[in-house]
């Protein structure tokens, strides 16, 4: 059976979905298109043999969309999924699942409501050999069980300009989901820390920032991010354990030795580092419809949860202070 996704926003990462979609992924075509750039959604369609439409509404309603995947700017996720919920079709909607704790769990209520999970949501990290390889060492035989985190996240420039709150609500909000995963335990604390800022960012924006969270059984996680890092894009996490550590670290980046040099390449944007992550988290979601099996990943419960903690950050963040987190009793849906 082939899966006919239809792909609302094809920017960056709508446009790598949309093409993964029509030549990486096994059992999927694209078959519908739409973007506020009209031109660009026309100009992929014809690379894709898709049909661009004038709408994100036209793309829910087609009937020759199957599935639906949603990669339009944050702001416009609330709108656009509780739309497709309703077409009852299976979605796969980008990260964060929205910037504000009120939008999400407007989002939570409309899928609770169906009774039954229709949303992936796209944190890929999830799906990212690397991360699953460092997952696969909290055990006896591994590092043990995990004692501190700290991550980096690294980026050359600040793809949609930079505004620190925006830094917590887009790019902090992967490490809000993949610390989670990690663990399989909730946030209970966090505060953000602006220090020195680079004079290289735009004026009144603090750049890096430290967050720092503690989770349910007290494991601390830091997170460095750093939106204007000026060499090109980093994600890292260092985990030590009760009898180890494990480091990730450049993903499957490869060592060369030239002459009388020794490195490797760094990527400029998330879409090489995260090039097969996206690929695999895509297959699972297209498998999973396949099989009529439940959505897999991440699902609109953890995406509720790490906007909860982007908002909280946020609210850190501006009043210097330390903020506890309390999230919403879990429906049971997501059990
Ligand atoms: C961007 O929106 C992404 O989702 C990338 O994965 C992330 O690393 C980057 O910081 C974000 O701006």
């Amino acid at each position: 059976m082939n899966i006919r996704v239809g792909v609302i926003g094809v920017g960056n990462i709508g446009t790598a979905h949309a093409t993964n979609l029509a030549k990486a992924v096994s059992g999927s075509s694209v078959s519908v298109l739409y973007d506020f750039d009209q031109k660009r959604a026309q100009e992929l369609a014809i690379e894709l043999g898709a049909k661009a439409v004038a709408t994100f509404q036209e793309v829910i309603d087609s009937p020759e969309v199957d599935a639906i995947l949603i990669a339009s700017p944050d702001k416009f996720h609330k709108e656009q999924v509780i739309a497709a919920m309703k077409s009852g079709k299976p979605i796969l909607c980008e990260k964060p699942l929205t910037v504000t704790e009120a939008d999400a769990e407007e989002i939570l209520a409309a899928e609770v409501s169906l009774g039954k999970r229709l949303v992936q949501m796209g944190f890929m990290r999830r799906f990212d050999p690397g991360y699953i390889q460092l997952k696969s060492e909290f055990n006896d035989d591994g590092i043990g069980a995990p004692l501190i985190i700290h991550n980096i996240h690294r980026n050359t420039f600040a793809a949609y300009g930079l505004n620190t709150e925006g830094t917590l609500t887009n790019s902090v909000v992967h490490e809000f989901d993949i610390n989670r995963w990690l663990l399989d335990e909730e946030i209970k604390s966090i505060s953000v820390m602006a220090g020195k800022a680079s004079p290289l960012t735009p004026d009144g924006q603090k750049d890096p920032v430290l967050v720092i969270m503690e989770s349910e059984s007290g494991v601390l996680i830091t997170v460095e991010a750093f939106m204007n890092d000026q060499y090109g894009y980093e994600v890292s996490c260092s985990v030590s354990g009760v009898k180890g550590s494990a480091d990730l670290g450049e993903g499957s980046f490869v060592t060369s030795s030239k002459k009388f040099s020794r490195g490797s390449e760094i990527p400029e944007l998330w879409l090489t580092r995260f090039n097969e992550a996206y690929r695999i988290q895509l297959q699972a979601w297209i498998n999973s419809i396949r099989e009529g099996k439940l959505p897999v990943g991440s699902s609109i419960w953890d995406g509720y949860a790490a906007t909860v903690l982007a908002n909280k950050a946020v609210e850190a963040y501006r009043t210097g202070k330390k903020v506890e987190i309390t999230l919403k009793a879990k429906p049971g849906i997501y059990s």
